[in-house]
């Protein structure tokens, strides 16, 4: 398809019903050089004008424009992103150190600007992403995760934000999603201490869902989450996420609002109809995805 191109760092596949985006530059352990947030900016950018457009009550539009608002147009080229590193050790180490070396502070402010485009298209994204994290995931590596919806991680995985020991600090969005993910003290102590952390202490601190033995058991167990999502309404997914990215910073009563808002506008979906008309059948719901 349109959106498995070829990219020089970046892997594209289709698999079930995901496609499997891979952080391919594994002589660098997979850093995000600007050659590979580009690729990542053209590759979410494509994913975004190739998905359903979900025209959600979360928008902020007025209610009279929302009449129909979850009437997606389009395919669902496929029902979830999973996001890993390429080779044996990384998910990914970071930006890369070498190239930021050479930059001056106004290049460096647009790198991160650049790559925190790439974190907030991902979040947009009317589908899952799942960080399937496979090594380090260091820096920017922690923060591309963070930017997905859930993080599985095999036992060899490890996290952290390293950038105070560089005399820097997170660039790509880790000072915000880090303490929404986890407890602020939390994130506080890492970021500080520029710690690292093994998968299970990720796993017990909240930064990862689930934790299996290694590489293969991590594919697995994507697989089955992602056939689990693929089993249910598309817009209705996609309805979740956006009000849930939508409610994250509100007060409760304009969160409760808003969700209301979504409510309804699942009710004007085919596939709500069709899932509600299933259950009373006692049928297995086939869904039209709009
Ligand atoms: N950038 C560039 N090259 C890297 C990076 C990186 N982040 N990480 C590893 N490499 C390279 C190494 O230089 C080495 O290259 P070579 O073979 O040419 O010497 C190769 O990958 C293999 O690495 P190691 O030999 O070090 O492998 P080890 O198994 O000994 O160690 C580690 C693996 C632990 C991952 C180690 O490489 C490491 O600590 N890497 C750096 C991790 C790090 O500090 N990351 C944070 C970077 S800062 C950041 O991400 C900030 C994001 C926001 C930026 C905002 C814009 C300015």
């Amino acid at each position: 398809s349109e959106a498995a191109r070829r990219y020089e760092s970046l892997r594209v596949e289709h698999r079930g019903d995901a496609l499997w985006v891979t952080i391919d530059r594994p002589k660098a352990m997979n850093a995000l050089a600007q050659a590979v947030v580009a690729e990542l900016a053209d590759l979410t950018e494509r994913l975004a004008a190739a998905l359903p457009a979900l025209d959600r009550a979360a928008s902020g539009r007025p209610a009279a424009d929302r009449s129909m608002g979850a009437q997606p147009e389009g395919e669902w080229v496929c029902r979830a992103v999973v996001i890993t590193g390429g080779g044996e050790k990384a998910f990914v180490a970071g930006a890369d150190i070498r190239e930021m070396s050479a930059m001056t502070a106004d290049e460096a402010h647009d790198y991160s600007r650049s790559m925190q485009a790439v974190t907030e298209r991902l979040e947009a994204l009317p589908v899952p992403v799942i960080a399937a994290v496979n090594g380090f995931a260091l820096g920017g590596g922690c923060e591309l995760a963070l930017a997905c919806d859930f993080i599985y991680a095999s036992a060899n995985a490890s996290f952290g934000q390293p950038e105070v020991s560089l005399g820097l600090v997170p660039g790509f969005g880790g000072s915000v999603r880090l303490q929404q993910r986890v407890s602020p003290a939390m994130a506080r102590e890492l970021i500080l201490t520029g710690r690292r952390i093994r998968a299970e202490e990720a796993l017990r601190i909240g930064l990862a869902n689930r934790v299996v033995d290694d590489v293969a058991a991590l594919a697995e167990a994507v697989d089955a989450t992602v056939a689990e999502i693929a089993a249910q309404a598309p817009t209705a997914v996609a309805n979740a996420k956006a009000t849930m990215n939508a409610v994250a910073p509100l007060p409760v009563s304009d969160g409760l609002a808003t969700e209301a808002e979504s409510f309804r506008s699942a009710f004007t979906t085919e596939d709500s109809r069709v899932g509600r008309d299933a259950f009373l059948a006692k049928e297995s719901a086939h869904f039209p995805g709009r």
